[in-house]
């Protein structure tokens, strides 16, 4: 290996002496397209970040770059609508309909960078993409001045999917508003945009319903083991949605029914059908519960729910689960979720519920997340509900589910579903994985992360990465530009980035580390 190396070494430095190739930078996701050449422009705490006038929208993706860069050290106003030389500007060009909903244009010279997109998404993305140029301490926002040189190039860059998620399971142990918006800042790092919560499950209630107090009185006050629970007010809610929005993330709620409802159960006897309520339940067993299904209070409790949900949420879906329900006969199930997605339908949101639902008549825009695919009988129903109209998410179990241990040593996690290492997560082609179901039938990728095991944010993030960043990547990035030896390389730059932010990752040995 060594004989290897150093000649390479060698070829290397003479294309660099050349003047030809330079070190690529290691962002990630990979963009569509860039080039770099040698030379930089350096950024500092007084590089003026420039925004349209009137846009209130970019001026917001100005703020969240200037609090990254940070406060001038002088003083010196850092987002403003001057055209100064030596500037970062965010250029909205509504125009530039060729970039899509998220994609840009960024262009570093040394006059300064240029962020150019038909949206404030893609102004954000690009600003992202910059994050990702400058070196990892950048991270450090307290250790000012210090030197921010970034790479003269040309990215054009666009996402594959529009659904670029990870689902939080709050449900088994609650986590609290701040773990959420760390979680958040995270998934915009990878250009993730959307947040499912998983709001409800046998071990715990965690948001408020106006008029339903019992549900978080009871059900928000255990989890999974001793631990004390916890829940979302209102305003809490609000709170997550409104700081998941600033960075482009879309809330996806969670309400599972009608089994995985011990909390909900426990919280309103009239839900069960002897009208007597269960005790509360803080194991992991799954399949055990579920609502009355013959009983009107059963609708009436959704109708109040999903009333609720939907008006607190700006982004069009709700996720009603429909998994792994053990105690209802098929026709029971069926008619169900034939009300159930009514209700959604009733409160204007487009319904999503797990690859069970599948086996039921689907509304028009329905939304299956696939975790099964593995299963043939699985397979076939999610291809005929697509072949009916119906969009998929994935989240193959045996792939990107990020609660199964990554290697054998790991302490955290289950393994139902197989150990998925780090390549396993990021190595398939999303229009491959299920016949029947194109790639323009795919609305995107999510990496669950169920909480069972899981009582800290620390846990989580130990959890999450690098798996969630090899994810994102092959939810934006077109199959022609990812490789395994590629990312390979983009994870281990992330290393120096995750240590200054203070964020716990997994040291695999599938990844050459910094
Ligand atoms: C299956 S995936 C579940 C969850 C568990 C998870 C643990 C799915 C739709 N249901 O209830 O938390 O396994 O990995």
């Amino acid at each position: 290996r060594p004989a290897l190396a150093f000649p390479l070494g060698v070829v290397l430095c003479l294309l660099l002496a050349a003047g030809g190739a330079v070190a690529q930078p290691a962002i990630l996701p990979a963009p569509v397209e860039a080039a770099f050449s040698a030379g930089s422009f350096v950024v500092t705490t007084e590089t003026p970040i420039v925004v349209p006038p009137g846009d209130a929208e970019a001026a917001r993706v100005g703020q969240l770059l200037d609090e990254l860069i940070g406060p001038a050290v002088d003083g010196a106003p850092a987002v403003d609508a001057g055209g100064a030389v030596g500037a970062i500007v965010l250029d909205r060009r509504p125009d530039r309909t060729d970039l899509g909903a998220e994609g840009y244009e960024l262009e570093v010279t040394d006059r300064g960078v240029t962020i150019t997109a038909p949206e404030a998404a893609g102004l954000f993305y690009g600003a992202q993409t910059l994050r990702h140029l400058m070196p990892p301490h950048v991270e450090f926002t307290a250790a000012l001045p210090r030197p921010l040189p970034v790479p003269l190039g040309r990215v054009v860059d666009r996402p594959r999917f529009a659904w670029r998620g990870a689902m939080l399971d709050v449900a088994r142990h609650f986590f609290s508003v701040d773990d959420v918006k760390r979680f958040v800042d995270l998934m915009a790092l990878y250009k993730l945009n959307r947040l499912h919560l998983h709001l409800s499950d046998d071990q715990g209630w965690r948001v408020e319903i106006p008029g339903r107090p019992a549900l978080t009185d009871v059900g928000g006050r255990t989890e999974v083991g001793d631990g004390q629970g916890g829940y979302y007010t209102v305003a809490d809610y609000a709170e997550i949605v409104r700081y998941a929005a600033e960075r482009f993330v879309v809330v996806v709620p969670e309400i599972d029914v009608p089994g995985h409802t011990n909390a909900a159960l426990a919280s309103l006897p009239e839900l069960t059908c002897d009208g007597v309520a269960p005790a509360p339940y803080t194991g992991i067993r799954v399949g055990f519960s579920a609502v009355c299904v013959e009983k009107e209070e059963t609708y009436a409790f959704l109708d109040d729910v999903v009333g609720a949900l939907a008006r607190a949420t700006p982004g069009p879906y709700l996720h009603l689960g429909g998994d792994e329900v053990k105690t209802l006969s098929a026709e029971q199930y069926a008619a169900f979720m034939a009300r159930a997605q009514q209700i959604v339908a009733a409160h204007g949101k487009r319904f999503v519920g797990w690859d069970e639902v599948a086996e039921v008549p689907l509304q028009p825009g329905a939304v299956v997340q696939v975790w099964r695919p593995q299963a043939p009988a699985v397979a076939a129903s999610v291809a005929e509900a697509v072949a009916g109209g119906a969009a998929v998410v994935l989240s193959p179990s045996d792939r990107i589910y990020l609660d199964m241990k990554p290697d054998s040593a790991a302490v955290l996690g289950l393994t139902w579903a197989g150990l998925n290492g780090v390549r396993d997560s990021y190595d398939w082609d999303p229009a491959a994985l299920l016949p029947g179901v194109p790639e323009a039938s795919v609305l995107g990728i999510e990496a669950p992360l169920w909480s069972e095991t899981l009582g800290t944010l620390s846990d989580v993030t130990l959890m999450a990465f690098p798996r969630l960043a090899a994810v994102a990547e092959l939810a934006w990035s077109p199959q022609a530009v990812r490789s395994w030896p590629g990312v390979r390389r983009r994870l281990a730059a992330q290393a120096p980035r995750w240590t200054a932010l203070g964020v716990t990752f997994d040291r695999s040995a599938e990844v050459p580390w910094e």
